[in-house]
């Protein structure tokens, strides 16, 4: 039998890419674990479902959420914050699959972020035209802490901006299997997400999900 025609290249199955100040893209490291994930996915979701959430201002988002993890981001009338109770089954978000926990630690470990614990994980769910505008994550108790995100499914235009909400953004698509690490200065910048171009997406179908793992408290 002739050798495996990998054998002779090295062992890298990611690529490293700094966009900005303390904000590392790793293309490809969440592929190896990719179906691993999707099951941990689908029992998440069969708990806490998908749902549209609205914006203090009344409107549902284009994005559909869940959580999962000790803590979860939600958003009602009442403004933004982190609750360990899904308000729409009124249990605990599903607890965080040790899969996730690992992966996002091993991806903040490869940006310098030696001991990242996550205790939230928002689930966000893109189906074509779904959108974000530009916004910072500032809900969370520790800014020193980064935010990990890992993308599945249909490729993003995701928008990068700076500390004010006028510092025009830079774009970067993501896609299938990457991961950004958030820290650092890039960790309060105004960033958001472009219409979601419709597609069918080999593995996932015709959406794309992004997972946020952060320490919230
Ligand atoms: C940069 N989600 O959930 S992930 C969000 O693709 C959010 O669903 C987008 O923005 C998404 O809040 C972007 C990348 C991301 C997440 C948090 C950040 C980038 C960030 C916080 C600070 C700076
Ligand atoms: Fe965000």
């Amino acid at each position: 039998m002739s050798a495996d025609l990998f054998d002779s290249l090295p062992d890298q199955r990611f690529s490293r890419e700094q966009i900005a100040a303390g904000a590392v893209l790793l293309r490809g490291f969440a592929g190896p674990v990719e179906s691993d994930l999707i099951a941990a996915l689908h029992a998440i979701v069969e708990q806490a479902p998908f749902r549209h959430m609205s914006t203090p201002g009344g409107h549902p988002m284009s994005v559909a959420m869940t959580n999962c993890g000790g803590a979860g981001w939600v958003t009602d009338r009442s403004g933004y914050r982190y609750d360990g109770i899904d308000p729409q089954s009124g249990k605990p978000w599903p607890p965080m699959p040790e899969s996730f926990r690992a992966l996002a630690g091993r991806a903040a470990m490869e940006a310098g972020f030696d001991a990242f614990l996550p205790d939230a994980c928002l689930i966000n769910r893109y189906q074509p035209g779904a959108r974000m505008s530009l916004h910072q994550d500032k809900d969370e108790h520790d800014f020193g802490a980064p935010i990990v995100s890992v993308s599945l499914g249909l490729p993003a235009i995701f928008l990068f901006g700076g500390l004010k909400r006028t510092d025009k953004p830079s774009r970067h698509r993501l896609e299938h299997g990457d991961i950004v690490v958030w820290g650092g200065p890039s960790r309060l910048f105004f960033h958001g997400v472009a219409p979601l171009a419709d597609g069918e997406h080999a593995v996932m179908g015709r959406q794309r999900i992004n997972l946020t793992f952060r320490k919230a408290r």
